[in-house]
């Protein structure tokens, strides 16, 4: 059956793209979701790895691969449409290293150029919110002291992550002349529990990365932001949660849909991009 929807998931290191990989995977096996596995899925050891950690009570550490390695889950919904969802592993850093080095695996490439929709991971709450022009009022900047020649030039998180957008498409070859459809973009915001926050998602993106979301809004017709709790709390990797190995992983975890609703079906996320068509 070929897949009417390619799900490409990526995300900078340390994002929590490895435990939402085991929450879901559970929620598929336990069958609490609008989702089911439709075939066998491949390489899913780094998810089952940190799946019986979290049956414990506890995070697991970070396994960075040594190569680049994507599982891939074949997924189909509720009215039988027929999905894949793709969780690339790039070794380590290597997605911010993307950025400053301009590397790109072969592999991956294929993987972002047959994507239907990208889903981009961000943890808001581990990025510098530093204040820069897009923070700030010009005038700031205009009376501080010049910063020399022999400050680096260190991109501010933001722009990181705007410039991995780019490099993103230019690999696909889209023409930016016109907001994009396809592919589809949704942002998660991950570990949503660290922010303590009332806001909606895209409120909140719009206020913390003014930057990166104004970038996004030109070159994508509809984005959708979505705040994503995997674990519900922070885990630790060696004193077990006495409650979450009780009740089980399966019964922790949340996303917030755009309109602010929560809801603990965190599939939902990838349930709507296939429900939308392309
Ligand atoms: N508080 C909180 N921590 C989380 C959540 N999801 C993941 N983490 C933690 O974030 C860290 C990185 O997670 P991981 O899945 O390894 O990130 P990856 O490098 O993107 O695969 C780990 O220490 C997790 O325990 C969450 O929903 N809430
Ligand atoms: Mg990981």
């Amino acid at each position: 059956m070929a897949a009417q929807h390619t799900i490409l998931l990526v995300g900078e290191s340390n994002v929590g793209k490895t435990h939402y990989g085991a929450q879901f995977l559970k929620r598929l096996m336990v069958k609490a979701c609008a989702l089911k596995m439709s075939g066998a899925p491949t390489n899913l050891e780094a998810f089952t790895t940190a799946l019986s950690c979290l049956t414990e009570g506890k995070s697991t550490g970070h396994t960075p691969a040594n190569t680049y390695v994507e599982s891939v889950w074949p997924i189909t919904d509720e009215a039988g449409r027929y999905a894949e969802l793709v969780w690339p592993d790039y070794g380590g850093e290597q997605v911010s290293n993307l950025v400053t080095q301009r590397r790109i695996p072969a592999a991956w490439r294929e993987r972002v150029l047959g994507a239907t929709d990208w889903v981009l991971l961000i943890r808001l709450h581990s990025l510098r919110s530093e204040d820069d022009l897009f923070s700030r009022p010009l005038q700031s900047f205009a009376a501080a002291e010049p910063q020399g020649e022999a400050a680096a030039y260190d991109p501010s998180d933001q722009a990181r992550i705007v410039e991995l957008l780019q490099m993103l498409l230019y690999l696909a070859q889209f023409h930016l002349d016109r907001a994009l459809r396809k592919p589809r973009l949704t942002i998660l915001l991950s570990c949503w529990d660290e922010l303590e926050t009332t806001e909606l998602p895209a409120d909140l993106l719009a206020s913390q990365l003014p930057m990166l979301w104004s970038f996004v809004c030109s070159n994508w017709t509809s984005p959708t932001v979505i705040g994503l709790s995997a674990l519900e709390r922070a885990l630790s990797k060696s004193d077990a949660d006495q409650e979450y190995a009780t009740r089980g992983p399966e019964e922790f975890g949340y996303v917030v849909l755009p309109n602010g609703v929560k809801n603990s079906d965190i599939t939902l996320p990838i349930q709507r991009l296939m429900a939308d068509g392309i």
